[in-house]
């Protein structure tokens, strides 16, 4: 890996950084065909594409008790950082639960009361990974919110991993089904004999589950178009680069498709850097994967004339992950606004927030991080405003109303508030 000088990238080598693309287009296609028929022919249709996608003949789609006895089979290590992961995640998710509020305005009282929706569908992938950690991530947010029915839809298998079914399980889920792909969001959206209908879906998938979400969004809620894993680690010249290498092939193993990029005005640390970058990969187990990820137009070790010119940079990439490893690491973080989840300093790898620190790590990737935030309890709850006036209160706000009720042509607006207010003068004469 070589690293280079941001100046000096084309437009095309930037476009390949900021326009990423998360292969979601493509998939559209396939997805058009496979929710129709979802639709129409419910579980029969689950069935033939486990069988056609997944190579597996699915005995129950209904998994919900597997998941409960998969507590059994995984061992205690595992289970107790299950547990631990996800009292972490709690405590993070207890601590966004907003708080119902009135309030008097002059003499107005108003408020905002919260309220869970009632069902949710929370996808965990499979693929060459096992995914337990994305099971916390979906679910235990929406628990903490109030969702009475959490299901979760997970790629079927042989054997579906047990540790994933039982973070599933410890996590709170009421409902789970062995469905994977397109057509686990299509039988989430439209519900099939044995999966009941969400109102809103959730989690990160490959491009043809997220293409599916893309498709049903209008129909269900969904959080957000999720893609490859990202990183952008900003460093200065105290940064170790043996630790910057790290986070770079610890995410680039997710996906030959990951961005993983660093950028920093010290010339010395990018050499350092992609020399480590090089010397890692070929220790590590998914060195393939990794290789991948790290050729691909949308990874690499870049130098900046300055440290601004690189925070310019991170502000247009818009990371899923920013790591700053940097001694004035608050004051670059004041700099930027575009970032799904922030890591600072040089003991806060991406892998931690990944699995335990308790943020969440369903983030927008591709530039989403520019509109919106990770997943969190408020996306499982809605709102409704409140109002109460009196007499009085409506009488000061009755010329506004009358005024611009008129202006809009509708007078029987303005006479729901007169025909309350008449004899006003009486009222007050008689006080
Ligand atoms: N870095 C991934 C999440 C993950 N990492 C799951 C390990 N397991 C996307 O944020
Ligand atoms: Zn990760």
């Amino acid at each position: 890996m070589q690293p280079r000088a941001i100046a000096d990238l084309s437009t095309a080598e930037r476009r390949a950084f900021f326009d990423r693309d998360s292969g979601v287009e493509s998939a559209r296609e396939d997805v058009r065909e496979i929710l129709p028929k979802v639709r129409e022919e419910g579980d029969a249709a689950l069935r033939e594409f486990s069988r056609k996608f997944d190579d597996v003949e699915v005995a129950n789609v209904d998994v919900t008790a597997e998941a409960e006895r998969a507590v059994d089979e995984v061992d205690e290590g595992t289970l107790a950082a299950i547990r631990d992961a996800i009292e972490n995640v709690r405590a993070f998710h207890e601590r966004q639960r907003p708080e119902d509020w009135r309030e008097t305005f002059e003499d107005r009282e108003l408020g905002r009361r919260f309220r869970p929706i009632e069902r949710a569908g929370v996808y965990v992938p499979g693929g060459t990974a096992a995914y337990p950690s994305s099971a916390i991530m979906g679910v235990v947010p929406a628990k903490v919110a109030g969702v009475e029915h959490v299901a979760v839809a997970t790629p079927p298998a042989e054997e579906i991993n047990p540790v994933t079914l039982a973070a599933i399980h410890e996590a709170g889920a009421d409902a789970v089904y062995s469905v994977g792909g397109a057509q686990a969001i299509g039988a989430l959206a439209y519900g099939t004999e044995t999966v009941r209908a969400v109102q809103k879906i959730v989690g990160p998938g490959n491009p043809w589950v997220t293409a599916a979400k893309a498709e049903v969004r209008g129909e269900v809620e969904i959080d957000f178009l999720a893609g490859p894993s990202e990183v952008l680690v900003l460093a200065d010249g105290t940064a170790d680069p043996e630790f910057v290498a790290a986070d770079l092939i610890a995410q680039a193993e997710h996906d030959p498709e990951a961005s993983v990029v660093a950028a920093t005005a010290d010339e010395e640390l990018a050499d350092a850097i992609a020399e480590e970058v090089d010397r890692q990969a070929g220790e590590r187990e998914r060195e393939e994967l990794i290789r991948e990820a790290l050729d691909n137009d949308a990874s690499g070790v870049l130098v900046a004339r300055s440290m601004p010119e690189a925070v310019l940079f991170a502000e247009e990439y818009a990371a899923e992950h920013l790591s700053i490893q940097a001694e004035d690491d608050e004051e670059l973080l004041d700099r930027i606004t575009n970032a799904g989840s922030v890591f600072l300093g040089p003991y806060a790898p991406v892998a931690a927030g990944d699995y335990g620190t308790g943020t969440n790590h369903v983030l927008p990737t591709g530039g989403g991080a520019k509109v919106h935030g990770g997943l969190s309890v408020d996306q499982f709850l809605r709102s409704s405003t409140v109002q109460r006036l009196d007499r009085d209160s409506l009488d000061s706000l009755s010329s506004t109303v009358t005024t611009l009720a008129e202006a809009e042509g509708l007078e029987a607006h303005a006479e729901s508030v007169r025909v309350r207010l008449r004899g006003d003068d009486d009222a007050t004469d008689t006080e």
